[in-house]
């Protein structure tokens, strides 16, 4: 017999009523076609994130040869149900292919970028509520983070990839997305130098996406950092939350920091259940193994209501 699943609450619903744009979830086609994950994030879930179809080494394996089968099927999914789309991501230096990271001529380099991105952002241009630009560019200290992006380009290839995405796609949010901006630390505050430095030139950074793949009690600088990111003036998102442990108490932290941050506008689960989690030894989603909601989603619901 089939598990019951347990009575839900509409988890996107409710953060919508606290005026918020969506809660959403990592999806793709592999964790779409479980039948009890796909009702939940049918019910829960207003948004999607491609967990790894939209990136370098899925869409663009070998130079100017696109692949948008992955991609593809969950834009389509997300149209047919109704989920906004966070598109993740254009420029990062990880799932890269070697042909990428081998350039070392800078107009080759910028070329590749622009084409990479207007093949891309353009086939979806129009669709999706933002793109994750770039990921992940910055070391914990705050330096620019060694890849062929900044080996070959320096800081310009954050403004060559904006845009370029801003010419594929002119409605969607621009974001710049990177993980430990779970305090006021030198990281967030030199995501929010660059964003400012940037913008005062054009304005081509319209977000800030915080990853949020926290540890449990990691929650207490969240608010903190995210008014950190918000004094940019650019909106503020919650892109790949998972608490290792999965505790109660930490999942609410960070919804009432983001419910305290005006401009925080959205958050994103990294996925939907334990067992499909990158990080599944921790259980750190609101859904156990078994597709059940656990403690800290009835907490985030009670604290929604
Ligand atoms: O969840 C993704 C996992 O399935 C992939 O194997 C992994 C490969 O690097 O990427 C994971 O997603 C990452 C995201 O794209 C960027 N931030 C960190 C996420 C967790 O590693």
């Amino acid at each position: 017999m089939a598990v019951q699943q347990r009575q839900l609450s509409g988890l996107d619903t409710l953060f919508k009523a606290k005026g918020k744009e969506f809660w959403g979830s990592a999806a793709d086609s592999g964790t779409i076609g479980i039948a009890e994950n796909e009702a939940i994030l049918a019910s829960e879930f207003g948004q999607v994130t491609p967990e790894n179809s939209m990136k370098w080494d899925a869409t663009e394996s070998t130079q100017n040869s696109f692949s948008f089968t992955g991609s593809d099927a969950l834009v389509d999914w997300a149209t047919t149900n109704n989920k906004q789309i966070r598109g993740h991501t254009l420029v990062w230096h990880s799932q890269l292919p070697s042909w990428v990271s081998a350039i070392t001529d800078a107009a080759e380099l910028t070329s590749v970028i622009q084409n990479h991105i207007s093949n891309l952002a353009g086939r979806y241009a129009g669709q999706l509520y933002a793109w994750d630009v770039v990921n992940e560019i910055f070391n914990e200290d705050g330096s620019l983070r060694s890849s062929v992006f900044s080996d070959v380009l320096g800081e310009d290839f954050v403004t060559i990839a904006f845009q370029a995405a801003r010419a594929a796609d002119p409605t969607a949010k621009l974001y710049i997305n990177d993980y430990n901006l779970d305090s006021a630390n030198a990281k967030a505050q030199a995501v929010a130098d660059l964003v400012n430095k940037i913008n005062a030139n054009e304005t081509l950074i319209d977000g800030i996406g915080t990853q949020s793949h926290l540890s449990a009690g990691g929650t207490s600088g969240v608010q903190a950092a995210l008014e950190l990111l918000a004094s940019t003036g650019a909106e503020v998102a919650i892109t790949e939350l998972d608490i290792a442990g999965g505790a109660a108490a930490d999942y609410t932290a960070v919804v009432d920091a983001c419910l305290a941050v005006e401009s925080c506008v959205s958050i994103t689960s990294w996925g939907v259940s334990d067992v499909n989690s990158w990080r599944a030894s921790t259980t750190p989603l609101l859904f156990d193994s078994s597709y059940q909601p656990k403690e800290a989603y009835t907490s985030v619901v009670s604290e929604l209501s």
